[in-house]
């Protein structure tokens, strides 16, 4: 068994609601299931800074399936929420990114681990240290607590309350 970690943004309509469904969904997928859930947090849109904010969560995804498997079920649950695919970076009602396979690095033409903007992300790597702050990316060989204060990026993320789950 493998821990995933799946970070879920929302900028469009109800976005809690829709990452509430998006985890519900999630722990619907088959030898998978949703151990813990971190906060929530509201986030400064990064790429086209012209969109509305978005709120953003980790989950803790325990699973028996391949990373490539899980990442087809990630864009079922995608397409299931309706999401409308606009524009790279742009605005969406669900986005789910497969953001690290317990240490596995993953370099194939449709799946990238860890994900690639990791460590650039606040609205990741902030969640990520409520989950585990020791946990090391695998392709950098620091933990994500180091990160996060490396990087200085607090300030890009607002609390925004537990997730109950
Ligand atoms: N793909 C490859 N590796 C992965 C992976 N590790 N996880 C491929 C998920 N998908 C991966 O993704 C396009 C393709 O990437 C997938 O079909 C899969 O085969 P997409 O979700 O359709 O495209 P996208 O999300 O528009 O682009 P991209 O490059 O995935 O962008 P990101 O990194 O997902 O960024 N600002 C804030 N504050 N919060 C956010 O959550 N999210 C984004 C999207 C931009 N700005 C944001 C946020
Ligand atoms: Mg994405």
């Amino acid at each position: 068994v493998t821990r995933a970690y799946v970070g879920l943004g929302s900028n469009l309509g109800d976005r809690e609601r829709f990452i509430r469904t998006a985890i519900e969904h999630m722990n619907r997928i088959p030898e998978s299931s949703v151990i813990r859930v971190s906060s929530l947090y509201d986030s400064e849109p990064a790429g086209d800074s012209t969109q509305p904010r978005y709120l953003n969560a980790v989950a803790v995804l325990e699973t028996e399936l391949s990373p490539e498997r899980v990442l087809w079920n990630l864009l079922l649950i995608e397409k299931r929420l309706g999401r409308e695919r606009v524009k790279r970076w742009g605005p969406r009602q669900i986005d789910l990114d497969l953001l690290f396979f317990g240490d596995r690095v993953i370099e194939e033409p449709d799946l990238t681990v860890p994900h690639p903007e990791v460590e650039h992300r606040a609205f990741v790597l902030v969640p990520m240290v409520e989950l585990d702050p020791t946990f090391v990316h695998p392709r950098l060989g620091v933990t994500v607590g180091h990160l996060l204060r490396e990087r200085k990026l607090l300030s890009a993320v607002r609390w925004k309350g537990r997730f109950w789950y």
